[in-house]
């Protein structure tokens, strides 16, 4: 029998109190995320349990107890309190996946703070952005990526903390501190901070098609859903080794790489070595792996390198697998099957759901291609594209939306109200954004297209936007191209998604250059290579095609989905009609 047990009665009489009650949580009790997944697991008589089991490049490996995870996350909260941050402070968490990156985490949300976890490929400019936009008061980082803070430090007067936590400390400078919590006493005690379920917990930067990136607020109640989802769709329970492969910069790396596993008192296992098919299988194999969490480009990847692979390792441990971040292939799911013996179960969701909110679960009926159904508690739906209004018709697209008042959801895009409202229909004007996240009369749209057919399975069709989504992770066009203009060439520049094998998309720039530069092979390289220091190898275009003018509407705003269009072969309509705003 699975976690969720039968949909239909679940969905039935279903209310969000069965997530704080499977969580043993009791109104007035403390709620605070970093407790919950470290100190409370202990109580509980698990303290000696393995929490995480790591491996790093060059075969490095570390096995960590619950009570590790407590005494070291105890150790990183009492530093930031000595250091001077309080609650609601934003504390960066810059570095690979290392065991501190998971200490900090729960010693941040221990402590109050407001955890700020950023992808630690990204380059100066783009660190440079989330923090301005976060007034990020400390970031935590390493030897290995502290240089990138350097150079953007002079630019950030709210950034009053360099904390530096694995490397060299003979290789600080001034105005760094070095902090080695392995080295350092562990902390058995910590008075952590309860600020109630509405009290700001994660801070996860995420890309749309206008602006800078937008960071969506979550708070500690987020955690009734993640770990809901984790035990009915991931189906964890207590004998699991889980292994999710999201890097914590991104929602799903903490969501459930670190937050509901944990919440859980599941063992979790993190592979802090890049990605190589061969290497993924003997993780699994060796550490036995019951329960994966991946993403669609990572199974292309396993497929392409073929089923003999997959038969040279013992991977009869696994029993459940899952998938998100970008539409999964019926033929993956199909593979799986045969090679696995067991399905990808699908999931849909983003950084502003906090949790899986449309799922393929346990003894559900998969439809190969389809994203499954709405997680119990969830009303979905699929919106007219020019009404708003729920379509009733099976087939028909348009856009994926849902009520609000789910424990995940995001509270608000920092510093951006008027944004973080338009992500609403149907509210009244003027409406608080307590009222938007709690109004069941108003609808909040994903930003993304679908049908839902006559089972109430929904099919992905498209982002409703000009976001890339390459590999599973989103990047912002105006980002890019933002930066493609501050390369001495580029006068204009257009960012768009061409398709890929591979990662669904990749970046294709458009640029004019100015007067003095020609085209040239060595010009795209070293336009590719400014953004990939700049932003991040995600960012970095493939490919570059010069052009004497981009195509813009008569208010002069860039036609991106025209020459979006064309890169995916699809009719690009009339360009003197794009041109009418
Ligand atoms: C969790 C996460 C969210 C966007 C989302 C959509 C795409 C996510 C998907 C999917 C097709 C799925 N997406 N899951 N598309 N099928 N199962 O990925 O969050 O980084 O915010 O991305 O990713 O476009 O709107 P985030």
């Amino acid at each position: 029998m699975s976690n969720i047990g039968s949909y239909l009665e679940r969905q039935a009489s279903f209310d969000w109190s069965v997530a704080r009650e499977a969580l043993g949580w009791k109104e007035g009790e403390l709620l605070n995320i970093g407790h919950i997944c470290s100190d409370r697991v202990c109580a509980s008589g698990r303290a000696d349990k393995e929490a995480l089991l790591w491996e790093g490049f060059g075969g490095k490996k570390a096995v960590h107890t619950f009570d590790d995870l407590r005494a070291r996350s105890n150790a990183f909260a009492r530093l930031l309190v000595d250091e001077g941050l309080t609650p609601g402070d934003r504390v960066c968490l810059f570095m690979d996946k290392i065991p501190s990156l998971y200490f900090a985490f729960l010693g941040i949300l221990k402590m109050g703070g407001i955890a700020q976890p950023l992808f630690s490929a990204f380059g100066d400019e783009s660190l440079k952005v989330r923090l301005e936009s976060a007034g990020t008061r400390a970031i935590l980082t390493t030897g290995k990526h502290v240089k990138k803070v350097r150079k953007i430090r002079g630019d950030l007067p709210a950034l009053e903390k360099v904390i530096v936590v694995e490397g060299d400390p003979a290789k600080l400078k001034e105005g760094e501190e070095f902090f080695d919590v392995e080295a350092a006493d562990r902390v058995e005690e910590f008075p952590y901070f309860d600020g109630g379920p509405e009290a700001p917990s994660v801070l996860h930067y995420t890309s749309g098609t206008t602006g800078q990136p937008k960071g969506a607020q979550h708070v500690h109640s987020s955690v009734w859903g993640q770990a809901l989802t984790t035990s009915w769709v991931l189906d964890l329970t207590d004998d699991d080794v889980y292994w999710c492969t999201a890097d914590p910069g991104w929602v799903t790396g903490t969501s459930y790489g670190i937050i509901g596993p944990w919440a859980l008192g599941a063992t979790q296992c993190v592979l802090d070595a890049g990605f190589t098919s061969a290497r993924w299988y003997r993780f699994i194999q060796d550490h036995r792996v019951t329960v994966w969490y991946s993403a669609p480009t990572a199974i292309r990847s396993l497929m392409r390198d073929g089923a003999d692979l997959v038969r040279k390792h013992d991977l009869s441990s696994l029993r459940h697998l899952a998938s998100v971040g970008e539409p999964l292939n019926a033929e993956a799911v199909v593979w799986s099957e045969e090679v696995f013996g067991m399905p990808f179960h699908d999931t849909f969701w983003q950084t502003e759901t906090g949790a899986m909110m449309i799922a393929n679960w346990p003894g559900m009926k998969i439809k190969p291609g389809s994203m499954g159904r709405p997680f119990p508690g969830i009303t979905a739906a699929i919106l007219d594209l020019k009404t708003n209004d729920p379509v009733t018709t099976p087939g028909q697209v348009g856009l994926i939306a849902f009520r609000p008042g789910w424990p995940s959801m995001f509270r608000a895009y920092r510093n951006q109200p008027d944004v973080y409202r338009s992500k609403f229909v149907g509210a009244p004007d003027g409406a608080s954004p307590e009222e938007l996240r709690t109004n069941p009369d108003i609808w909040y749209v994903s930003g993304d297209r679908a049908s839902v057919d006559a089972d109430g399975y929904y099919w992905f069709v498209g982002r409703d936007d000009d976001v890339i989504n390459t590999g599973g992770h989103l990047v912002g066009p105006f980002e890019i191209e933002s930066a493609l203009i501050e390369h001495e060439a580029v006068a204009e520049a257009a960012a768009v998604g061409k398709p890929d094998q591979m990662n669904m998309e990749v970046v294709k720039a458009f640029v004019t250059l100015h007067a003095g530069y020609t085209p040239s092979d060595e010009l795209e390289l070293d336009i590719m290579n400014f953004i990939r220091k700049k932003l991040s190898p995600l960012a970095m275009p493939q490919e570059i095609e010069y052009s004497d003018k981009l195509p813009k509407t008569r208010s002069g705003k860039l036609l991106r989905r025209y020459l979006r269009a064309l890169e995916w072969g699809e009719e690009a309509g009339d360009l003197s009609t794009l041109e009418d705003d």
